[in-house]
């Protein structure tokens, strides 16, 4: 689940990692593209704690140094984000670093570079990344299954109305933003997710 300043709808992200994490969520990541830094460190070393106390894993989204400053578990990183192999240097081998794909060639390159997972997509339109590039649907994420023995999460788009067939195409987990940011009861929303998982 990705924790994003941008869509949290007034709600506390501390609240809604609690309430998800209490619902089964294990993999967090923290995503504020337009903070100031020391806002989006004290964000981060909140949501950290949060997430150490839930058992759940943490990542933060872009940003090496942020990652370094709050311990976090990892980063996740976009094609414009450092290179994959200065991020394990700055680092190190034990953190996890995931990396964003949208095309075959981007997912051979990051396997064989040492990533620990990829994100792939967009799957479906989504407006929360405006930038995105072009979705890939569900056939791009059948293409690219047999390229990498690392697990794919499927990002864009992901509902509870498309998330089975959205693993079903060969995903090992999807990443939501807005499908839980927008939920009424998060915990509902992620209960209802997860079973479509199975
Ligand atoms: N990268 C590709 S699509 C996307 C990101 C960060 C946004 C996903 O958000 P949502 O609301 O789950 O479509
Ligand atoms: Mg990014």
């Amino acid at each position: 689940m990705i924790l994003d300043s941008q869509a949290a709808r007034g709600r506390s992200l501390v609240d809604v990692l609690r309430e998800a994490a209490a619902h089964g969520v294990r993999l967090f990541q923290y995503r504020d593209k337009l903070s100031p830094s020391i806002e989006a460190y004290r964000a981060a070393l909140k949501l950290r704690d949060a997430a150490a106390e839930a058992g759940a894993t943490f990542l933060i989204n872009d940003r090496c140094d942020l990652a370094l400053a709050v311990e976090a578990d990892g980063v996740h990183l976009g094609q414009e984000d450092l290179p994959l192999p200065k991020a394990r240097g700055l680092l190190g081998p034990g953190k996890i670093i995931g990396i964003s794909t949208h095309q075959p060639a981007q997912v051979k390159e990051a396997t064989e570079g040492g990533a620990d997972y990829l994100g792939f997509g967009p799957i479906f339109p989504t407006n929360t990344k405006p930038d995105h590039t072009a979705v890939v649907g569900l056939e791009g994420l059948r293409q690219v299954r047999p390229l990498t023995h690392l697990p794919i999460f499927a990002i864009g788009g992901v509902t509870l109305d498309t998330v089975a067939m959205t693993i079903q195409a060969g995903a090992d987990g999807v990443a939501v933003v807005s499908a839980v940011a927008t939920a009424s009861d998060v915990g509902r929303m992620v209960r209802d997710l997860l079973a479509q998982i199975g």
